[in-house]
């Protein structure tokens, strides 16, 4: 369990971590070279890898392009069972606890199993919450599921709690990509004070204080997506946050 691991050490030891999601859709060759170099240059985690729609980009040609240019690990976060492959170094082994979709509980995940015991994947069970962020996201969407409501972060700490004592490795909690608000920091807090597994947090992060204050309300992850793929101003900035992850 190389990548799991590595987060629990982080964890261990004080240190927080950050992640870049790549949207097969969304990043060219140009954009991968740069979020690479960034990537290198920033020290970050690892890369996330997938997306709740896949349309038009080719996964497996992203994560073969990604490698080309670099060491980090390559982790898959699939909205589907389509999105398994060999190229990556593991994957989210999503659970979608905010739903009550049981296909999204548990229907895709039996699709997925054959598939992954074909594969060397690392496989990290991972409760997965979607919380309300002021709007409509895909992710809801397509999981034709509600996303726990953003004033109730009572809801999302016994949903985080029972993923744990369900035997899940990793919390993440995801206003979903492009949120206009990101997961409260209450919310965090709150997940944090019950639960032991790390916790990762993404959705809408496009600011340094919104990362900072995800990290200081109890986040272990952070994962950042749309911000990076858009060129967001603030990505000049991070290096001034490289302390907290390395
Ligand atoms: C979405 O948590 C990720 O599932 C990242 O969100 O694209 O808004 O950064 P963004």
């Amino acid at each position: 369990m190389i990548v799991l691991d590595s987060i629990l050490k982080l964890k261990k030891q004080g240190k927080k971590g950050i992640a870049f999601l790549i949207d097969p859709d969304k990043a060219n060759e140009e954009q991968l070279i740069k979020i690479s170099q960034l990537a290198r240059d920033l020290e970050i985690t690892f890369f996330l890898v997938g997306g709740s729609l896949i349309t038009s980009g080719d996964l497996k040609q992203t994560l073969q392009a990604l490698k080309r240019k670099t060491e980090l690990p390559l982790i898959l976060f699939p909205g589907s069972p389509s999105q398994i492959s060999d190229e990556a170094d593991g994957i989210l082994f999503l659970s979608l606890l905010s739903s009550r979709n049981p296909e999204m509980l548990i229907g895709q995940q039996v699709i997925a199993a054959p598939y992954l015991k074909m594969t060397s994947l690392e496989i990290i069970s991972t409760a997965y919450l979607l919380i309300e962020s002021g709007g409509q996201t895909t992710a809801s969407y397509m999981s034709n599921s509600n996303p726990i409501p953003s004033n109730k972060a009572e809801i999302a700490e016994a949903t985080a709690l029972a993923g744990e004592y369900l035997g899940m490795r990793l919390i993440y909690l995801d206003a979903g990509s492009g949120a206009k608000n990101p997961v409260p920091a209450n919310m965090i807090s709150k997940v944090a004070s019950s639960c032991t597994q790390p916790i990762i947090v993404g959705g809408g992060i496009n600011s340094k204080e919104k990362i900072e204050s995800a990290y200081q309300a109890g986040a272990d992850f952070i994962v950042i997506g749309d911000a990076i793929e858009k060129g967001n101003s603030f990505i000049n900035e991070l290096d001034s946050l490289k302390h907290y992850w390395t």
